[in-house]
């Protein structure tokens, strides 16, 4: 099994859990922001040119960091990381997917690639929305994000409750990059953050990745 990862990106969720899970892995470094992701060879493997990617023992490529992170859980049912109980299980898929699908993608996209969120058609060009615009809209949607999953953190230690699952690596990969632009998380936020940070798992992520 291999995971292909770039610096400061969301795939640094997915290398938690497979810390998490202590299976041997390997991981090739991408160069994301040299665009590697975006040509050959990476595109051979990944068409959608993005991190994570997980290349499994058969030769298997899978995408989509919640289909990635739901198959290394499955997988590996000992390791708790969904939790069973389904309302836990339900409320853990509805925090990843509001980090992965809104926090991630329309709020710190737009503050991280605006050109992406330009207008690209001609009718549209002419209400000549600036890359500025676009930053101000990813902040207001990433303030209003991470107010609504505080308010879900409110008296647990983890997304789903007790325990560390999948949810609370997609969170805390989101969580990671608010400061970076600037942006203070609220307490609840905050405290999940800094206890995500101090496990053993996530510490030996960072010291890879070249951060410890
Ligand atoms: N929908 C994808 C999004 C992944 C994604 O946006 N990855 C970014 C890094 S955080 C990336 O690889 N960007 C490289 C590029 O766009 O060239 C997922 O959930 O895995």
């Amino acid at each position: 099994m291999k995971l292909y990862w770039g610096p400061h990106t969301c795939a640094i969720g997915i290398h938690i859990l497979l810390e998490e899970i202590g299976k041997p892995y390997e991981t090739e470094k991408v160069d994301v922001q040299a665009g590697a992701t975006q040509e050959p060879p990476f595109t051979r493997i990944n068409p959608k040119g993005k991190v994570p990617t997980l290349v499994r023992d058969d030769g298997s490529v899978l995408t989509e960091y919640e289909a990635i992170a739901t198959w290394l859980a499955r997988t590996n049912p000992d390791k708790g990381l969904i939790p069973a109980d389904p309302e836990a299980e339900v409320r853990g898929i509805e925090i990843m997917d509001y980090a992965v699908g809104t926090l991630h993608l329309q709020g710190f996209g737009r503050i991280f690639k605006p050109a992406l969120y330009e207008p690209q058609d001609s009718v549209h060009q002419t209400l000549k929305l600036g890359q500025d615009e676009v930053k101000k809209q990813g902040r207001a949607l990433v303030e209003k994000a991470l107010a609504i999953l505080d308010g879900q953190m409110a008296g647990r230690p983890y997304a789903t409750g007790e325990n560390f699952t999948i949810a609370d690596s997609a969170l805390f990969y989101a969580e990671r990059w608010a400061p970076q632009v600037g942006i203070a998380l609220p307490p609840n936020l905050a405290a999940h953050y800094e206890r995500v940070k101090a496990r053993p798992a996530v510490a030996r992520v960072r010291e890879i990745w070249g951060e410890a």
